[in-house]
């Protein structure tokens, strides 16, 4: 059987999880592996803290804490957080433990027996009034290649590139602001252009990458290819092992991707398992899932630390996000401006939050995530397209047949079209789960779920069951074999929900054997499932369906639709009858754009002088139509009361004819 090692960035310990960490890496792994072990594959995803580096001596010092409390304040928090979220590991661990750094030590030496890493004589900057080397984060100045302020002595995060602190123009010290001098040090670098060809060739057949990330990695090959130090004046870390090295640790980005192997030897510690089954199998296809930044040490770095150690798989697939974004800017914890995940726990469920980042995930560009749009959409498609759909049917379901499966044909007019459609979708959303686009695999099965609500719509159970209980029992059949079928598509993404909804169809672990055969088994009696979505704005729409159970379902219109409807403000010209209809008058109206004529069911109560001069609300972009033999260009709004008194809707102050209504 296939094996699939699958791994997400591991966040550095040094502060919680915001929105646009889950969106560039965590999220689309976790739905990509939920849907891997829906079809059966032996996955294993590893992720865990990065718990070295400049990143969290920064954080402690800040934080008045030693390194390791912090590592192990901030282990927690991250680890609980991706369980609320039902980000499903094998095995979440971390780097700062011994089996880790033996293993980063044994990488170094090994590659460094190879001659792939060589000691050189060097300049750093020294903070004198700190009395410290500063490596890499501890220095920030103005980006040599983008010009941006605040590039980093390792990164500069607003064009991605690997620095080096020299490279900085106008260094600054990050802990007290002075420009730092330099001093002799020696360090160690990963002689990279002996791995060029190599690396080009291996990148080279990667044809079915993501074009930015496969073109970002191969420009390193060509332009950025150079030796790179990989140790650091700093006491927090994996220790160089070599004698003369004291005081020397490794730099992060050489010991974090190491973290993928020492966190499977682990799990596979823990779970009686082979981590060199995984590891140095060429069976094993290895999927590392992380944000844009962390691109070069995955795409390049990390495979050629890979080519030069020489016993460990490379990776076969990188499928990177780009940044998700607030109105603002991109977040950042170091920046401490984001959207934060436990706020958004505290406040929404778990799936609610999954989704409603699923569907912006950045997964071929930068992708905004806006509350009120996220709060909607939980609500249109959420609550009404999927929730209610599960309500309507269960609702009948329960009435008519005591929650006990009918007999049902899966062929008839109207079934034919609805399983025509969603086996279609399938084809699709399968193909696309395999090529790492969630977001319109996520579109195309809330697709079915509207498909499959047109054909409840169409068929009226309602009304059929109430004069021939076998077709309706039809209906109800093939509603609750595609919810059945909904169950397991959308478990990568909402996997509480679709557990909950499981349950009640007496349904397990999900498995794509239900996709191709979805339909139930008469004669067994289902429970009926709790609200599962109940709606963030507005009154909880299930309670008054439950009123009214046999009405065909309030439809909802999304804010697009709505949108399209072009609502002015049309001042009242002239007005007159229409002779042999006494209920109408015929209005001449001001629009801006034009006079318009408008036949309007309203003489019985209003005079004409009481409209003419009055400023009305027009619905501009109806379809004309005739209306005794008049063209009526356009609707105005107006309220009935209980007594049937029509009273028509006015701006409240004066304004211009033809002004928007918002
Ligand atoms: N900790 C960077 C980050 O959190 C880094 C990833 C390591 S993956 C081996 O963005
Ligand atoms: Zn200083």
């Amino acid at each position: 059987m296939e094996k699939i090692l699958v791994t997400s960035a591991l966040p550095y310990a040094n502060g919680p999880l915001h929105l646009g960490h889950i969106a560039g890496c965590y999220l689309p792994s976790d739905i990509y592996v939920r849907y891997l072990r829906i079809k059966g594959k032996k996955v294993i995803h590893i992720c865990g803290t990065d718990e070295h580096g400049v990143p969290i001596t920064i954080s402690a010092e800040k934080e008045n804490k030693t390194p390791q409390e912090l590592v192990d304040y901030y282990y927690e928090i991250i680890k609980n957080s991706f369980e609320k979220l039902g980000i499903s590991f094998e095995y979440f661990g971390r780097t700062s433990t011994e089996r880790h750094k033996k293993l980063s030590q044994e990488f170094f030496l090994k590659i460094y027996e190879k001659g792939y890493i060589e000691k050189r004589e060097e300049k750093n900057y020294y903070c004198e009034n700190c009395k410290r080397f500063l490596p890499d984060r501890y220095i920030e100045g103005t980006c040599p290649h983008c010009g941006a302020e605040g590039a980093r002595g390792d990164q500069c995060e607003s064009c991605g590139r690997w620095l080096e602190a020299f490279e900085l123009l106008n260094p600054k010290c990050k802990i007290c602001g002075n420009t730092p001098v330099l001093k002799d040090t020696f360090n160690y670098y990963f002689l990279l252009p002996k791995l060029k060809d190599d690396l080009k060739k291996w990148l080279e057949e990667k044809e079915n990458w993501k074009d930015f990330v496969r073109n970002f990695a191969l420009s390193w090959t060509t332009e950025g290819l150079r030796a790179r130090s990989i140790t650091r004046d700093l006491s927090w870390g994996v220790p160089v092992p070599l004698e003369e090295a004291e005081g020397k640790v490794l730099y992060v980005w050489f010991d974090a991707p190491i973290g993928y192997i020492s966190i499977t030897q682990e799990w596979a510690n823990k779970n009686n398992e082979n981590w060199e089954d995984w590891w140095k199998n060429k069976e094993v296809k290895l999927i590392h899932f992380l944000g844009k930044d962390n691109i070069v040490f995955h795409a390049v770095i990390w495979p050629a630390m890979l080519i030069a150690h020489g016993e460990y798989i490379l990776p076969d697939e990188i499928p990177a996000n780009q940044y998700l974004v607030m109105k603002g800017g991109k977040m950042s914890t170091s920046r401490g401006m984001a959207l934060w995940l436990d706020d958004f726990l505290d406040r929404y469920p778990a799936d609610y939050v999954r989704f409603g980042v699923a569907r912006v995930l950045p997964e071929t560009k930068d992708s905004e995530f806006s509350l009120e749009d996220f709060e909607r959409e939980c609500d249109t498609y959420l609550a009404n397209d999927i929730g209610n759909l599960v309500s309507r049917v269960f609702r009948l379901f329960e009435k008519y047949f005591n929650n006990r499966v009918p007999e049902g044909e899966t062929s008839g007019e109207y079934e034919n079209r609805m399983w025509e459609i969603i086996n279609s979708k399938i084809v699709k959303i399968e193909k696309n789960f395999e090529s790492f686009k969630f977001r319109q695999t996520l579109q195309d099965i809330i697709e079915i779920a509207q498909e499959v609500n047109r054909y409840i719509d169409f068929t009226k159970p309602w009304d059929v069951l109430k004069k021939d209980k076998e077709e309706g029992g039809k209906i109800i059949y093939n509603s609750l074999s595609a919810i059945r079928l909904l169950s397991v598509l959308l478990y990568p993404y909402l996997p509480f929900t679709m557990k909950t909804l499981r349950d009640s169809l007496n349904l397990g672990e999900p498995s794509w054997d239900e996709v191709k055969n979805p339909f139930l088994n008469e004669g067994e009696v289902l429970k009926s499932p709790p609200i599962l979505f109940p709606r963030i704005r507005g009154k909880v729409k299930e309670e008054v369906t439950e009123e009214k159970e046999e009405e065909p379902k309030e439809e909802y219109i999304t804010y697009e639709e709505f949108r399209k409807v072009k609502l002015v403000v049309g001042k009242v010209l002239n007005v007159y009858d229409i002779e042999g209809a006494d209920k109408l008058y015929k209005l001449e109206v001001d629009t801006g754009d034009r006079v318009r004529t408008i036949v309007a069911g309203i003489r019985e109560h209003y005079k004409k002088e009481e409209l003419e001069g009055k400023n009305i609300i027009i619905v501009a972009n109806l379809k004309p139509r005739k209306i005794r033999g008049i063209l009526s260009e356009g609707m105005l709004l107006a309220a009935e009361d209980k007594d049937g008194r029509v009273i028509i809707l006015t701006t409240e102050k004066e304004t211009e004819p033809g002004l928007g209504v918002l």
